[in-house]
């Protein structure tokens, strides 16, 4: 059976605050491997083949306006069990009571926007990563 493979985005904020680096370090210092690697302008053909599962929520039209809103730092990332590995390090989705010591706790805060930002993105299963790694990188 060939490595776990995991789908990370370094959403617009993070790039824009200039935390790529840092973030990638961490991901990196974890132990696992960075096997793809882009900047990309999301479209939002991608964003809703990326977010299908959000479609009627009320956040989803404001994520896929931040997504949109600036570069995202696309990356694969490799080990035995990344998948859970990499949500561990980002924490919870809300920044606000995502545990210090995490990506989101460390960095990330709410903004009193409709959606909140986060910083980060990782696929959730390995169904999820085997989708968004062909939607990023096809
Ligand atoms: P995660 O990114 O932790 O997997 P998710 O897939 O449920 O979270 O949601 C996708 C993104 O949408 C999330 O990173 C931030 C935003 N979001 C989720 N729930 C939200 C809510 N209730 N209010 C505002 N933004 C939300
Ligand atoms: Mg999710």
């Amino acid at each position: 059976m060939s490595a776990e493979q995991t789908l990370i985005l370094i959403k617009p904020d993070g790039v824009a605050r200039g935390l790529t680096g840092t973030i990638l370090s961490r991901v990196e210092a974890k132990g696992y491997k960075l096997v793809d690697l882009k900047l990309v302008n999301a479209t939002r053909e991608i964003l809703e083949a990326h977010y299908a599962e959000h479609v009627g929520k009320p956040f989803y039209e404001p994520l896929v306006e931040f997504m949109l809103s600036g570069p995202v730092a696309a990356a694969v990332f490799e080990g035995e069990r990344v998948i859970e590995g990499f949500r561990s390090l980002a924490g919870t989705t809300e920044p606000t009571t995502a545990a210090p010591g995490t990506i989101r706790g460390d960095f990330g805060r709410d903004w009193g926007l409709k959606v909140q930002q986060n910083l980060v993105h990782g696929s959730d299963s390995p169904e999820s990563a085997e989708k968004e790694i062909s939607i990023w990188f096809s």
